[in-house]
């Protein structure tokens, strides 16, 4: 187990997915593709000035997300979450820059709607913690495990952001 941890963390300064290049998956769940929030909520991370690395429309596979949220299979409401997880197609996203990990968590707000405060995205979009809009990745690992699980490498595009020089 901890020669596991060692190397992804290894891994994780190998890929230089540190500082201003640290990454996150962001995915855009099935209710608010239907309930065309796309838009709204992809601008949030634009606005604030990190760097978008890829982005798809994806019908989940039930492999995929068994994976993905392989850590809740014990809970009452696993079955359940699968089940609205593959109700319609998510847009999956890797979102870079300083923090990115953790400000995007604070920007997605608590996992709970209903203690989201009003300017997050779950304070201001959702009420249902089973219909909560969208994922963030905890960790910087779990980024990595869920980047790694939901794109090819060749999906992550290098690309520079002219802006860079007026955010950082
Ligand atoms: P988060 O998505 O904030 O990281 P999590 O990893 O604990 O939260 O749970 C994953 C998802 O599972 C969450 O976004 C919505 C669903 N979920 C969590 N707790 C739930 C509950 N008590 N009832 C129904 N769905 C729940
Ligand atoms: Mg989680």
């Amino acid at each position: 187990m901890l020669c596991f941890f060692l190397s992804l963390f290894s891994q994780i300064f190998q890929s230089g997915w540190t500082g201003v290049n640290e990454r996150t998956f962001i995915a855009i769940k099935p209710d608010a593709v239907q309930r065309k929030l796309v838009g709204k909520i992809v601008q949030r991370f634009e606005r604030k000035g990190f760097k978008l690395v890829a982005l798809k429309l994806v019908q989940a596979s039930e492999d995929l997300l068994l994976e993905h949220y392989w850590d809740l299979r014990n809970k009452p409401f696993f079955k359940g979450l699968i089940h609205y997880m593959r109700s319609g197609p998510v847009v999956a996203m890797v979102w870079q820059g300083l923090d990115v990990v953790k400000t995007a968590r604070k920007m997605l707000g608590e996992t709970n709607p209903a203690e989201s405060l009003p300017g997050t995205i779950r304070g201001d979009f959702c009420v249902d913690v089973g219909r909560n809009v969208i994922h963030g990745s905890d960790s910087v690992l779990s980024a990595q495990k869920e980047i790694f699980l939901w794109f090819r490498e060749g999906e992550l595009q290098l690309w520079e952001q002219n802006s860079a020089p007026w955010i950082y």
